[in-house]
């Protein structure tokens, strides 16, 4: 593993206490988010695949038996997969593509529904699937708490559902199964660190926040106000502002940021989408993107990991959505009785100027 060069080559091993790895996990120094790809990848095409990031799984196996869920094949089982939002964004295209390639490689019948970024229609997307038939869900949520209704609809009927990406309020092997995912805490530490030393530690910067109201969003923002607190005292946050996962929204709240702090000189992203809407608004606004402001964001897409090689962009910290595999295998060992631990954190890989030609020659990008 390469190290990062803001954090140490640390990597988890099996000797470190839960405590210690969660403690690491939020100092930003985390391996999911450290540079370069997971362990034992390095420089390897693996074509992106997801990696669990060394201690990265905690919280008891749960088990069908224990949540309550009637035994089933999964290969004669339906399965529906509830996608939050849009899969123009690359993120959840490419998330949709892993779930549905996985099931047909497994030769599991699938069902899905998309909600387009609007929470009582993911309910409802939920509530249709259990209608037609599904017998065990996988959900991208939307938001943490507002999907409460499908979750109890699928629980009365003992139908499990298991969470990727983003979390939802409840007990876990209780009222859904378990939660696979990355490290938002330390991916948005990361992102500080690197903008912090391409600004030489002082400045004025923007952010531009996810979509209020669940965990990413949340912790992404933590993680870079906390990161700046502790380590960049010459910077200044002066302004911060949704812009809700969305290109278009990004362009706009940019302009109008822009338009009201001229003398901004970084931005940070909580997502690509929102970071190529800041460098049309940037550019607009007649300054040089990567040269008047440096840009750092989370996603790893491949029109941002290209912006990183051009020098547009300073870095792109990876959430990597090829949930499939680890999805269905979650879903097996939890109907076989060997049960599927209810967090399990991903490695994501960081692109920066050294690795980022290679990360697009080698497929690790989306
Ligand atoms: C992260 C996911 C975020 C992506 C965005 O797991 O929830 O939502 O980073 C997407 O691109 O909108």
């Amino acid at each position: 593993m390469v190290p990062s060069r803001h954090c140490p080559g640390l990597r988890f091993t099996a000797t470190l206490g839960l405590a210690a790895a969660i403690a690491l996990l939020a100092s930003g120094c985390a391996k999911s988010a450290d540079s370069g790809p997971a362990p034992g990848l390095a420089g390897a095409a693996n074509g992106g695949q997801q990696q669990v990031a060394d201690a990265g799984t905690s919280g008891a196996p749960c088990t069908a038996a224990q949540y309550g869920a009637p035994a089933l094949d999964l290969t004669k089982a339906t399965v529906g997969f509830s996608q939050s939002e849009s899969t123009s964004n690359p993120f959840r295209g490419t998330e949709t593509q892993s779930i549905t390639d996985e099931a047909q490689k497994r030769a599991i019948k699938l069902i899905q529904r998309n909600a387009n970024a609007n929470v009582p229609q993911q309910n409802t997307d939920i509530a249709d699937m259990i209608a037609q038939g599904a017998q065990v869900l996988i959900v991208a949520p939307e938001n943490s708490d507002g999907l409460a209704p499908a979750f109890a609809a699928a629980k009365a009927k003992h139908i499990p559902i298991l969470t990727i990406d983003r979390t939802v309020k409840g007990t876990a092997c209780g009222d859904f199964i378990g939660f696979i995912g990355s490290n938002f805490l330390g991916q948005a530490k990361i992102a500080a660190d690197d903008l912090g030393t391409a600004l030489n530690g002082q400045g004025n910067v923007a952010v531009l926040q996810g979509t209020s109201g669940n965990n990413v969003a949340t912790d992404r923002t933590n993680g870079f106000t906390q990161q700046l607190a502790a380590k960049y005292p010459n910077i200044k946050i002066v302004a911060s502002q949704t812009a809700n996962f969305d290109q278009a929204t990004g362009q706009k709240v940019m302009e109008q940021i822009l338009q009201s702090n001229p003398d901004i000189n970084g931005i940070y992203a909580e997502n690509d989408t929102m970071a190529l809407g800041a460098i049309q608004a940037i550019k607009a606004a007649g300054k040089a993107p990567g040269k008047d402001v440096k840009i750092v964001a989370i996603d790893g897409t491949q029109q941002c990991v290209q912006a990183v090689a051009d020098g547009v962009m300073v870095a792109d910290v990876e959430t990597n959505p090829r949930f499939g595999p680890l999805a269905f295998e979650s879903l097996r060992k939890f109907y076989s009785g060997a049960g599927v631990p209810t967090t399990v954190i991903i490695a994501d890989h960081h692109f920066t100027p050294d690795n980022a030609a290679a990360a697009l020659k080698n497929g690790d990008v989306y």
